[in-house]
């Protein structure tokens, strides 16, 4: 049966918030997760997924876990290994305890960031391609796909990987032409991943339909998402204010844009 209760990590966040408005629509009961208090949801638990204790009860009689919850940009390892690492160990560790069936992970671009785009009539960028994180956030991504392959093997946990690229409410830069998942399109797609059958743990890239797309969503598209966006509209006033990509700058030659050439940590 489709799941109705969904385990929601991260609902403070900015992608949180866009889908605690868009997913309750799909018919799904979201019980929420933050370790900061999430607006207007007195009901939402603050824990930190370091809370082993906590994070059992929270993923208690869930249907299923749509896990965003962690460090969402370049930090210390530190930092990335407890929130990322440790905190999504955590949480699959407590999911498998309790039964839950299924989670959708928030993996990155990043996880492969210094996979060069493709240009000209390169193909797409394959699911498959080898991992080429571009920051310690970016091996936090990697690692979190690794660890839902081995729940799946090991346990039959199953897991979605979505890469995401740039989920926000409008495209902001040239590069984003490519990476963009419009809001509505990513509830689409987490819907299409809580819902899929036999998804055992299958990685996709997370985007709308763009124009401009770099890599291939055949593989979200088997699940049952059906992007409905285009950056496109967008393109001429981004292009306008900061010009065309430069193929000699690593940073606009790379999928994980500025994280490739930004300084090994910088400070969060
Ligand atoms: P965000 O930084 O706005 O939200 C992350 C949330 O996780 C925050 O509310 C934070 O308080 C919470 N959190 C951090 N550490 C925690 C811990 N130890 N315990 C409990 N909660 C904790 O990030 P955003 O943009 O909402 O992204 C959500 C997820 O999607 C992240 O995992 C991010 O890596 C991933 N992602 C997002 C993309 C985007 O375009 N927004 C692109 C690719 C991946
Ligand atoms: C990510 O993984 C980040 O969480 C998000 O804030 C954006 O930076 C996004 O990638 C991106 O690459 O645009």
């Amino acid at each position: 049966p489709a799941p109705r209760t969904v385990l929601l990590t991260g609902a403070a966040g900015g992608l949180g918030t866009l889908m605690r408005d868009l997913l309750p629509a799909y018919g799904y009961e979201l019980r929420l997760l933050d370790l900061h208090p999430v607006e207007d949801e007195p009901d939402a638990i603050v824990a930190d997924l370091a809370d082993k204790t906590a994070v059992r009860e929270a993923v208690r009689g869930v249907d299923a876990i749509i896990h965003l919850a962690g460090i969402s940009l370049e930090a210390s390892f530190e930092k990335i290994l407890r929130a990322n690492i440790e905190g999504t160990y955590n949480l699959y560790e407590a999911a498998h305890e309790e039964g839950v069936g299924r989670v959708v992970f928030a993996s990155s671009n990043h996880a492969v960031g210094f996979t060069p785009r493709p240009r000209g009539d390169a193909p797409l960028i394959p699911v498959d391609t080898p991992r080429r994180p571009d920051t310690f956030y970016g091996l936090s991504k990697s690692f979190g796909e690794d660890l839902a392959q081995f729940y799946w093997d090991k346990h039959g946990l199953e897991t979605v990987s979505v890469r995401i690229g740039s989920c926000f409410p409008e495209p902001t830069s040239v590069r984003m032409l490519s990476l963009w998942m419009s809001p509505a399109d990513g509830a689409r797609l987490f819907h299409a991943a809580l819902t899929a059958e036999n998804v055992e743990h299958t990685v996709v890239y997370g985007s709308s339909a763009n124009t401009r797309l770099w890599w291939d969503l055949t593989t979200a598209r088997t699940l049952g998402y059906d992007p409905q966006d285009d950056s496109e509209p967008y393109a001429e006033k981004l292009i306008a204010e900061q010009g065309e990509l430069d193929p000699e700058n690593i940073a606009h030659a790379c999928l994980g844009g500025h994280f490739v050439s930004d300084p090994p940590i910088w400070p969060y």
